[in-house]
């Protein structure tokens, strides 16, 4: 069994029931159990400028798909939500990022691990930290240690 945690956003077509309904798709994802799902944020876009806000969370599973496998089965489901790739960070209905992957360090052609950006996005860390207090990011220590760096960053965490 391996552990996986995986960000969820979206900002297109009702973001909020985007999420929710991908927290649940992903309860059906093979060879995997969800284990635990944060609350959703609603957040100001990052590194990109004139878009509606995002939803985000991030999810917990448990695993023996490996990080390829796993990385298809996310794409799948973005695609079953209607995801299209117009341009680099065009807005979306549904994006699936594999965070982390036990303490994997990956950098193929289609997967870096642990995600190259994970430690500079208030959007992904704060989820994290919700359900993971005590994550570490390989080659970069405690996740909890690069929130103070993101603090600019707007994000509300929304009532259940
Ligand atoms: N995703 C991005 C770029 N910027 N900003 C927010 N707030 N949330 C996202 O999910 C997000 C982003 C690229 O995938
Ligand atoms: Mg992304
Ligand atoms: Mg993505």
């Amino acid at each position: 069994m391996h552990l996986a945690y995986v960000a969820l956003g979206a900002n297109l077509a009702d973001p909020a029931n985007q999420i929710r309904a991908a927290l649940a798709a992903l309860t059906e994802l093979p060879q995997s159990t969800l284990l635990r799902a944060s609350s959703l944020y609603r957040t100001a876009p990052v590194g990109i400028a004139h878009q509606p806000d995002f939803i985000n969370a991030v999810a917990a599973l448990e695993t023996t798909l490996a990080p390829h496998e796993l990385l298809d089965e996310l794409f799948a489901v973005e695609a079953a939500f209607g995801r299209r790739r117009d341009y680099h960070h065009a807005p979306r209905t549904l994006d699936l990022d594999l965070l982390l992957y036990d303490g994997e360090v990956i950098d193929s052609a289609r997967l870096t691990l642990p995600h190259p950006r994970l430690h500079l996005r208030a959007f992904v860390l704060a989820p994290l930290l919700e359900i993971a207090p005590d994550c570490r990011i390989p080659g970069r220590g405690l996740a909890s240690a690069w929130l103070p760096a993101v603090s600019m960053q707007a994000i509300e965490k929304l009532a259940p």
